[in-house]
């Protein structure tokens, strides 16, 4: 039985990799901002969340996300989820790596000014263009309602 469902869902993950991945990523933000769980996402539900996640972050509370806080946050929920991961640990190390340079290449992205450090006003922004990416009906929220780009991840 279980062998049976590893093999459905390793055929599906082949099959249907990308539009998983995508309504994936949508359900995920619905799921991690939606304060009053009605399964819509608002802009003031977003922006409390993303207020909550920067002080979270934000671990020596000076008001800016260093490097050291923002990769670190990432890494913490990393090691959890390989912790959790079936795969070898060969994979594992692999993820490890590609993760960890990507949550290195974001930060250079969301420090737009390269000061070094990340400020509210650039983790909003950034955060802004997310909802807006995922809002794609456009009706100012985000549900199951919006279709799924097939571009997003
Ligand atoms: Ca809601
Ligand atoms: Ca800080
Ligand atoms: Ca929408």
């Amino acid at each position: 039985m279980i062998r049976n469902t590893l093999i459905l869902a390793a055929v599906l993950a082949a099959v249907s990799a990308p539009a998983l991945a995508a309504s994936h990523a949508r359900d995920t933000f619905i799921k991690e901002q939606d304060v009053n769980g009605d399964g819509v996402v608002t802009k003031e539900e977003f922006v409390i969340t993303r207020d909550q996640l920067f002080k979270a972050i934000d671990a020596d509370k000076n008001g800016v996300l260093s490097k050291e806080e923002y990769v670190g946050e990432f890494k913490g929920r990393l090691e959890k989820r390989l912790a959790a991961s079936t795969e070898t640990a060969e994979k594992k190390e692999e993820e490890r790596v590609r993760q960890m340079r990507q949550a290195d290449v974001r930060f250079g992205v969301l420090d737009s000014d390269k000061s070094g450090g990340i400020t509210p006003a650039e983790f909003a922004y950034s955060g802004w263009r997310m909802f807006v990416t995922h809002d794609t009906n456009k009706d100012g929220t985000v549900s199951a309602a919006d279709p799924v780009a097939a571009d997003t991840n």
